[in-house]
């Protein structure tokens, strides 16, 4: 199942690109179909099952790691040509896929707390401005106020360090609400946390972050990409085939 031609709506990547550098987020709704979201929700259900243990029934929460070996529709969706658009033109051509996962909010999950994403969290003080990390949020449920959509503090990128008070709801705090099938972009340093899920439905999502090929991925993107049979060319760039690897410098 591959993201089609037909799913990329026009969109002004230019628009997109100012909007992540002045607030911190942009949002495109509907990228792909209702029914291709509901697929690709069925393929996360299924993992879901597949993979709960006891520790995600208690923390209400479940994330599924390494889907880009988990089913060939994730590493169509973590190529899709939106999301490669925005981030080469945002991160630059060279850009990798940092991590890729899945994640869930079941009814009664509660706040995760403010956070700035990786690397920065794995940083000392103070944060380098710059380009070099964006997070993909694609939506696979409708995102609500009362489902746990991902809240965000617009321009909270600019201040470059981490949050303070980070269990505390913002008055200047805004909640990303929209349709499934539409996708977040965010800037890495921008505060934002999972929200609690007050209904009775699960919330899901897929999390991209990408990340400029001089920081060490999150995730083992080239151990994935090992055992993906005749990986595209862009496929192999974006999960890392092509980053440099330490080696002796002499040889
Ligand atoms: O799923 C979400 O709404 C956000 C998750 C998140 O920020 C995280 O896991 O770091």
């Amino acid at each position: 199942m591959s993201a089609s031609p037909e799913d990329v709506k026009p969109v002004d990547l230019e628009d997109i690109q100012s909007r992540i550098n002045d607030q911190g987020y942009a949002i495109v709704p509907s990228v792909i179909s209702p029914e291709k979201v509901d697929q690709i929700r069925a393929i996360v259900e299924d993992l879901l099952v597949a993979e709960k243990t006891d520790q995600h029934v208690e923390s209400k929460a479940q994330r599924v790691g390494q889907i880009a070996i988990k089913h060939p529709v994730f590493t169509d969706l973590m190529c899709h040509e939106l999301v490669v658009g925005v981030w080469h033109n945002w991160l630059g051509r060279d850009m990798i896929c940092s991590t890729w996962t899945s994640n869930t909010y079941y009814p009664g999950h509660d706040t995760i707390g403010w956070h700035a994403d990786y690397p920065y969290w794995a940083l000392e003080q103070p944060w380098p401005s710059g380009n070099f990390t964006g997070q993909t949020i694609w939506m696979l449920d409708d995102f609500s106020r009362e489902n746990g959509a991902t809240g965000v503090v617009p321009g909270s990128h600019h201040l470059l360090s981490p949050p303070v008070e980070a269990d505390k709801w913002r008055d200047d705090a805004v909640i990303l609400e929209g349709v499934r099938g539409s996708v977040a972009f965010l800037h890495g340093a921008l505060w934002h946390t999972g929200r609690p899920n007050t209904t009775d439905q699960s919330r899901s999502c897929l999390l991209g972050m990408y990340i400029r090929p001089h920081c060490l991925p999150m995730e083992d993107m080239r151990g994935q990409l090992n055992v993906l049979e005749n990986p595209s060319e862009l496929l192999t760039q974006v999960m890392g085939g092509n980053q440099r690897q330490p080696q002796d410098v002499t040889g």
